[in-house]
């Protein structure tokens, strides 16, 4: 509240809703806004710059909204999107449905039209009744009225979106809010820091006793890890639990590096045999959702298993089996509490590890062996297997990852060594995060990113090369390029002119659409050409895009989510 807008007849210094919205910004500390300026929030964006946040301007919103997203999930403050009315708005929804989806705290702040004009449908410039649209896909929804009531919108919204289950919040600004004035010494007592945003939740001791319990009677446990658990930033506990009990752990994808994924402790070599053989399974921030076949079925094996799920949402638990010891709080003190008794559980048997390891031991061997073949073109094993080194020399590098072949084999064969540093398509399986993650999380953490990226995955946000290069970000974009979805050899059965769906420009050279911008392009054919650029390109810490040529007949359909994937009877005969 440095500014004085100007003063009132009785010469009172005034301030404004845009200047009560940046203090309240600046309050709470949330310093970076990712936005797309115009109608009626241009000044808004400017004032923010002219008070010292950082504003990163996007082409679309749905990427600035997946930058807040990523950051939220990063930070465990909400990521700030700003955005325009109705189109601007509904841009950016869907990266607000995404947070809320995958738990990621952060706030879609849109300007609106006038109140009165849209309540009556009486055709405003972009009229939308914003705040009904985004209820239902997002975890709480506001509007502001009145310049009073600036300091405790923005803590609602703020408490929304941290506290609990973290999620999506929308905040409708109207034009009219930003214009009203006040005086500027009683508008400073409405803009206030939120006292304890994420309040630590501790479990019942009853129910620790009872996951206690379980884990004394299992012969065959098992930790699960999710990305409530790299999310919650409880690493030392969750280590300590793992390390401390001796049980082997499978980490979801971004829980990857949670631990350091070549940790003796993790089963990821071994995950379907352990999914299917342990009988008792202790799920740290992770639903069982479709990405873990709901808890049930072929995967989970013949032998009925008994679930203890951490998780700050009451709810989640029962969602699709039955659990046997739900343990409701905050992962860091659910954890802490387990850590407590855990010298009572006994050591899982020789037996069970003996097993994981030997099965590990096959299927590394096997993977060694595919990954060591030479393959011309270049596949997606050759391509990953330098990315897979290069990655392991620069733990740092926060990894961007979707695509359907490209996510599933990256997931797999790519270790991660810290927390936090890979992001995905996460729970909605999504297509259009990789720039946005990137420059999210290139912005909020001032390292080395690296996309890698399906040819049609980075088709949903290739336009903000343009946005990763006008930053100067330390972003390499790397394009697994196969000349389509999935892959590029469907053929249009009827022998006209329109290629198949899922077919692309062949040999597109993406390479090309990051110079236009000034960045570097690299066109890479084999996996020493890959691995020499991305070194390179890393090393730089500019920004780079390799278009990594793929053999186009490698990829399979929906990768490895065939069995999702209905296909009419009547093609296949
Ligand atoms: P994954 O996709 O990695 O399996 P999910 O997104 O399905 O993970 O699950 C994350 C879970 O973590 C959600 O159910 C969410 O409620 C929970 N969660 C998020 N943050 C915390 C926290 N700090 N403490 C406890 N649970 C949390
Ligand atoms: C918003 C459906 C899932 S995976 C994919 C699409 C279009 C692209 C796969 O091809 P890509 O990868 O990226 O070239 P690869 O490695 O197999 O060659 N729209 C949205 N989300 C999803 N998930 C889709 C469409 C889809």
């Amino acid at each position: 509240m440095k500014i004085s807008m100007t003063t009132d007849n009785q010469n009172t210094q005034l301030t404004d809703g845009f200047h009560l919205v940046i203090d309240a910004l600046k309050a709470n500390d949330l310093n970076t806004i990712f936005g797309l300026v115009g109608i009626p929030i241009t000044d808004l964006c400017r004032l923010a710059q002219a008070e010292g946040l950082r504003f990163i301007g996007f082409r679309h919103e749905q990427h600035a909204g997946n930058a807040a997203a990523i950051a939220g999930y990063m930070t465990q403050k909400p990521g700030i999107c700003m955005t325009v009315s109705a189109p601007g708005f509904l841009n950016g929804l869907t990266a607000l449905a995404n947070a809320t989806v995958n738990c990621f705290p952060m706030i879609l702040i849109s300007g609106s039209s006038e109140r009165e004009i849209v309540d009556l449908q009486q055709g405003d410039y972009e009229e939308m009744d914003q705040l009904n649209a985004a209820k239902p896909y997002c975890k709480a929804a506001y509007r502001i009225n009145h310049i009073e009531d600036i300091g405790i919108g923005f803590a609602r919204a703020i408490r929304a979106a941290v506290s609990g289950r973290p999620g999506g919040v929308y905040l409708d600004l109207p034009a009219q809010l930003l214009a009203q004035t006040m005086p500027a010494e009683e508008a400073k007592k409405t803009i206030f820091k939120v006292i304890d945003p994420v309040p630590r939740q501790i479990p019942a001791a009853d129910a620790v006793a009872r996951a206690l319990d379980v884990l004394k009677g299992a012969k065959r446990p098992l930790i699960l890890l999710g990305k409530g658990a790299a999310y919650a930033q409880a690493d030392k506990e969750i280590r300590d639990l793992v390390e401390k009990s001796g049980i082997p752990y499978l980490p979801m994808s971004m829980a990857k590096g949670l631990l350091p994924d070549n940790h003796p402790q993790s089963a990821s070599a071994a995950r379907s045999f352990v999914l299917a053989e342990a009988d008792a399974v202790l799920l740290i921030g992770a639903r069982l959702n479709w990405l873990l076949a709901h808890g049930k079925g072929k995967t989970w094996g013949k032998e009925p298993k008994k679930f203890i799920q951490i998780d700050i949402q009451a709810n989640e638990v029962d969602s699709n089996v039955q659990i046997a010891a739900p343990l409701i709080g905050d992962i860091g003190s659910c954890v802490g509490e387990l850590l407590k008794g855990i010298a009572s559980v006994p050591k899982p048997s020789a037996d069970w590890i003996n097993a994981i390891n030997e099965k590990k031991d096959k299927n590394m061997a096997k993977m060694a062996e595919t990954l060591a073949k030479e393959a011309n073109p270049m596949n997606f094993h050759g391509a990953l297997r330098v990315i897979r080194d290069v990655i392991k020399k620069n733990p740092d590098v926060n990894l961007v990852n979707e695509g359907a072949n490209t996510l599933d084999y990256c997931r797999a064969i790519v270790d991660m060594y810290k927390p936090r540093k890979r992001f995905d398509s996460g729970t909605w399986g999504i297509m259009g995060i990789g720039m946005g993650y990137s420059i999210g999380a290139a912005v909020i953490s001032g390292l080395p990113t690296v996309a890698v990226e399906g040819d049609s995955a980075f088709g949903f946000s290739g336009m903000e090369l343009e946005t990763v290069c006008r930053y100067n970000l330390p972003i390499t974009t790397i394009v697994f390029n196969n000349n389509g979805v999935y892959r590029g050899t469907d053929k249009n059965p009827t022998g006209g002119a329109d290629v198949a769906p899922t077919v692309f420009v062949k040999d597109a050279r993406y390479d090309k659409m990051i110079e236009a911008f000034g960045g570097v392009g690299y066109y890479v054919t084999t996996p020493a050409e890959l691995e020499a650029a991305l070194t390179e390109a890393i090393a730089a810490g500019k920004p780079a895009l390799i278009n990594a040529v793929i053999d186009e007949t490698a990829g399979t359909e929906s990768g490895r989510l065939t069995n999702l994937n209905p296909s009419t009877a009547a093609a296949k005969k």
